[in-house]
């Protein structure tokens, strides 16, 4: 256990074989202490029940003065939930709309836990990267300017012309492919078809150019939209801290715990659509589940008839889901992955409905806090 980048996979598993929480406890500290460039967490280190580290990380966003310096990072995930960008649109002589939007590569450090540091690679500076989104059937254009010092593309869900992909090898000679550093190009293509999906960059080592931030939802709308509802993206991620291929945060839209600090709100019978998406990397799967509540689900979003009424679903590596549903009684309502471990290194928030006087962010804190090696949850 003297190697401190054993990566957290492992460290469950060897603590796991540990019959005693304190173990368990401290092992997973110690992920977030091996983190580089991690400001605050320090761990005892020695696996003995040092209780510094894991202080630091799940109850640092609890304690006053010690939450993620948003400013610093650039973007905020509660601002970035229902953040559409919708480009720039003029009428072409055709009479189709062409929509535009340009995306910024650049490199820059960003807060991912409170004092967890992380080394990420942007689309316009923040993780994910904008929230495209634009209408069935209408010319886009999105030009990629690297100002990043390795080489990236964006590689589009949707249908398109292999040189308009993103991928490296394929249309250097007409300026795409790979596009290096402090080069730019355009893709253009229509939006097509409807439904919720996901770009990305495409430059190989692939896990390693979307694990570090290169990633974004791009939503394109039926022509004739959906309902009414209060609409809000959720990008799944996870951060990789201390480079072993395995990741120490869990989130969603980058920040762990962040929508336990700061409840999603939402109003009382009003319809709430998720465009949900798994970016997560080394990890096969991810889930999303919603407490006291059932969601309709509409498999990437590419038809208008949900394919089911259920609380739970899994997604693998890069898919989605457009989630619809009504919170009926006031109150604070927990979502978290179902992958028990990702809940427990970030992936976790609520939704606060109505006026929940009973229920305050404490007491929010506190019910998690109770977890079984969260708070004093049993170890001395
Ligand atoms: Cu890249």
């Amino acid at each position: 256990m003297s190697d401190t980048r054993l990566s957290r996979r492992k460290l469950l598993g060897a603590a796991a074989a540990v019959p005693a929480a304190a173990g368990l406890h401290s092992l997973v500290s110690r992920g977030f202490g091996a983190a580089p460039a991690a400001a605050a967490p320090s761990a005892s280190g020695d696996g003995s029940g040092g209780h510094a580290g894991h202080d630091a990380f799940v109850h640092a966003g609890f304690a006053p003065g010690r939450t993620v310096d948003h400013r610093a990072n650039g973007f905020e995930p509660t601002e970035l939930l229902r953040d559409f960008d919708y480009g720039k649109t003029r009428r072409l002589a055709s009479g189709r709309l062409l929509r535009e939007w340009e995306i910024v590569a650049i490199d820059k450090e960003i807060e991912v836990a409170p004092g967890v540091s992380y080394e990420a690679w942007t689309y316009n500076g923040r993780v994910p990267g904008p929230t495209l989104r634009a209408r069935e059937g209408e010319k886009l254009r999105i030009r990629l300017v690297n100002a990043s010092g390795h080489p990236h593309t964006i590689h589009f869900h949707g249908i398109h012309p292999a040189l308009m992909d993103g991928m490296p090898g394929i249309g250097e000679r007409q300026g795409g492919g790979q596009i290096e550093a402090g080069e730019s190009f355009a893709y253009e293509f229509d939006a097509e078809p409807f439904g919720l999906h996901l770009y990305h960059c495409h430059v190989a080592p692939l896990a390693a150019h979307i694990a570090r931030g290169l990633y974004g939802a791009f939503i394109v709308d039926p022509k004739k939209g959906r309902p009414e509802a209060d609409e809000m993206v959720m990008v799944m991620n996870g951060f990789d801290t201390n480079f072993d291929l395995g990741n120490e945060v869990y989130a969603v839209n980058t920040v762990g715990f962040h929508y336990v600090n700061d409840p999603i709100r939402v109003a009382r019978d009003e319809l709430v659509r998720i465009y949900l998406v798994n970016a997560l990397e080394f990890d096969p799967i991810n889930s999303f589940h919603v407490h006291a509540n059932f969601f309709q689900h509409y498999p990437t979003g590419t038809s208008l008839e949900p394919s089911e009424l259920t609380d739970t679903i899994v997604q693998g590596q890069g898919q989605r889901s457009i989630l619809e549903l009504k919170f009926p009684f006031d109150g604070d309502y927990m979502f978290h992955a179902h992958v028990s471990e990702f809940a427990e290194l970030g992936w976790t928030g609520f939704f606060r409905v109505g006026d929940p006087s009973l229920l305050g962010s404490a007491a929010a804190a506190a019910a998690y806090c109770k977890l079984p090696w969260g708070g004093n949850g049993g170890i001395a």
